[in-house]
């Protein structure tokens, strides 16, 4: 009998999902559900590593799973959960960080570097400990691939390591996950900044699209991004990060390839490239806000509740094991 792989992934309720986390993260989720064992969580634990404002965050929790069901994914296929549903992810979390995680390791850390800048010593412990806490989200479920954008690639390898440190050191039971990235798209930049990646905890919404922005601000957002000097609509990240970052956006969204919007627009300036773009943009946004609104929080709420049924048993299993070999009785 032929049996599926697993692939398990989540996302922050840490404020409006943007385009980059569709297009880095979840659209490769939608394909992905029809081949393998799909497991996809809303990563809430995760999320109050920043402070998140206790009126709104419940509603955040249930948007990110508006957003799940509006770009595809099915939960009839897949299993949609919330993390602090399923208290074997944070007590992994703590074995891990006294069987395996070094401070070393967590040091390397770009994202947390990125993070704090120079507040490094008044930064929370959370934030420091956050991809501990990633590492056991995906070794509880016996994960085969994590399909994530390239910012958490190196989470996704640090969890390799520790999953082979403890296994070493106890005995098997982690199985090794490999990371999935996309090709084009793992890394979506900000508008008002090419050289970063479009964040939902920028300071400034001028840096993302956010997935229930309407066409028009979107639009809006399109026409005052950061532009490059010149006036050719030429990909080329390294002399032209800014328009690189467009063609992008717009060819993933249009299915149109790099070059042939490249000849499209040959002899046109940033305006009309623009315009196009937001045209895109609007149209893409208007059918997944469609999908989106047609969701009430009770639905969600059944979806959640459901999906941490099947969900506890398979962590509770690994969790059972894992004490089993450190003679946690
Ligand atoms: N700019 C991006 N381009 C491509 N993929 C991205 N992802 C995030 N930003 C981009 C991918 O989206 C998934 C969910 O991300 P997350 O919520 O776990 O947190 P993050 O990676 O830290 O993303 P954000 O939007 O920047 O959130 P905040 O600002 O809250 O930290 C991941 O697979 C991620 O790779």
């Amino acid at each position: 009998m032929e049996t599926k792989k697993t692939i398990f992934s989540g996302v922050q309720p840490s404020g409006s999902l943007h385009i980059g986390n569709y297009l880095g993260a979840i659209a490769q989720w939608v394909e992905m559900q029809k081949d393998y064992n799909s497991i996809f969580c809303v990563v809430d634990y995760h999320a109050i590593t920043v402070r998140q404002d206790p009126k709104r965050f419940g509603e955040q929790i249930l948007d990110v799973v508006k957003t799940y069901l509006a770009a595809g994914i099915d939960p009839k296929k897949s299993i949609i959960f919330q993390q602090s549903h399923v208290t074997a992810h944070t007590e992994l979390a703590w074995i891990l960080n006294c069987a395996g995680a070094r401070v070393a390791d967590l040091n390397k850390m770009t994202q947390f570097k990125e993070k704090v800048g120079e507040s490094k010593e008044s930064a929370g412990v959370g934030l420091f400990d956050y991809p501990v806490l990633m590492a056991a989200d995906i070794l509880l479920y016996n994960t085969d691939v994590v399909p994530v954008g390239e910012d958490q690639k190196q989470h996704v390898e640090l969890t390799r390591d520790l999953a082979k440190r403890f296994n070493n050191a106890y005995g098997e039971v982690f199985k090794i996950p490999d990371v999935k990235m996309q090709k084009e798209g793992a890394r979506i930049m900000g508008l008002d900044d090419p050289l970063k990646k479009m964040s939902k905890s920028a300071t400034s919404p001028a840096n993302y699209i956010a997935l229930t922005d309407t066409p028009e601000a979107a639009a809006k957002k399109i026409m005052r991004a950061v532009t490059d000097s010149g006036a050719e609509i030429k990909y080329d990240k390294e002399e032209k990060p800014a328009i690189a970052n467009l063609l992008n956006i717009y060819s993933l969204l249009s299915g149109k390839n790099v070059k042939d919007l490249e000849k499209e627009f040959k002899g046109k300036g940033y305006g009309d490239f623009k315009k196009g773009l937001a045209e895109v943009v609007g149209n893409f946004l208007a059918d997944f806000q469609k999908k989106y609104n047609q969701y009430g929080d009770k639905d969600i709420k059944d979806i959640l509740e459901h999906g941490a049924k099947r969900a506890r048993p398979i962590a509770e299993e690994t969790l059972r094991r894992v004490k089993e070999k450190m003679g946690i009785i």
